[in-house]
């Protein structure tokens, strides 16, 4: 079973150059048997469009879009910490009852011997349980103003951000943290061959950990490697 993932696009925000892989990504979808969103595909905290009522109309058009364009295929939407606002799941409810063989989860999925998650989890200092809490401060906000995107867009300019992800996401530590998570909920972690997650912006090819192979395709950022990844699934 032929499987398309990716995560990270931030979609609706200014810094994200995922326009480039737009394209590329629904080419190889027609192509999937599956395909996996691993979260902050949509970034409801730096939307162009402004407040998440004024952007949720934009990711549900594109969420269904993609649905009817591959409609052979199932299609997992996995949130992350930019996307799991309480009214943009209501409408990936909706979407799952209309749509069969569309399925979200908040925290982690799995395939077979594959495991999928965002991996916001692995953000240092956080407990195996702490993921509700984190995301607390990304859910409830307003959406950030004009200069508030500014300055950030200067940051990304100065490759801040390529720094902090550096600093803040070392991997052996994230990869520690994402073991220990998925130990604590999989009553069968033991059986988990490869791990796909997203979040740290750090491209990761096939690197080995705990016996387990981990993948990140990063984020389409400037500075930042970015890439949409394939599995062979076992069922
Ligand atoms: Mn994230």
């Amino acid at each position: 079973m032929k499987a398309v993932i990716t995560s990270d696009l931030h979609l609706f925000s200014q810094r994200t150059l995922a326009g480039d892989f737009l394209a590329e990504f629904q080419r190889r979808c027609r192509t999937a048997d599956t395909i996996v969103l691993v979260g902050d595909i949509f970034d409801f905290r730096w939307s162009v469009h402004g407040s998440i009522a004024e952007s949720l109309p934009h990711a549900s058009a594109w969420l269904a879009e993609l649905c009817t364009a591959n409609h052979d295929a199932a299609v997992y939407y996995i949130v992350g910490n930019h996307d799991c606002a309480p009214e943009f799941t209501t409408s990936l409810d909706q979407l799952a009852d209309r749509r069969p063989g569309f399925h979200w989860k908040a925290d982690w999925l799995r395939l077979g011997s594959t495991a999928f998650l965002h991996g916001d989890i692995a953000h240092p200092g956080l407990r195996t349980d702490g993921l509700l809490d984190y995301r607390r401060q990304f859910t409830h906000h307003r959406p950030r103003g004009t200069w508030m995107n500014r300055l950030y867009t200067f940051a990304v300019a100065a490759r801040a951000h390529v720094i902090g992800a550096n600093i803040l996401y070392r991997t052996n530590p994230v990869l520690r943290r994402i073991e220990r998570y998925l130990t604590a909920n999989d009553p069968s972690a033991a059986s988990i061959r490869e791990v796909y997650f997203g979040h740290t912006h750090r491209r990761l090819r096939g690197f080995e950990y705990g016996g387990r192979i981990y993948h990140n395709g990063g984020a389409p950022m400037p500075g930042m490697e970015f890439e949409i990844l394939e599995a062979e699934i076992d069922e």
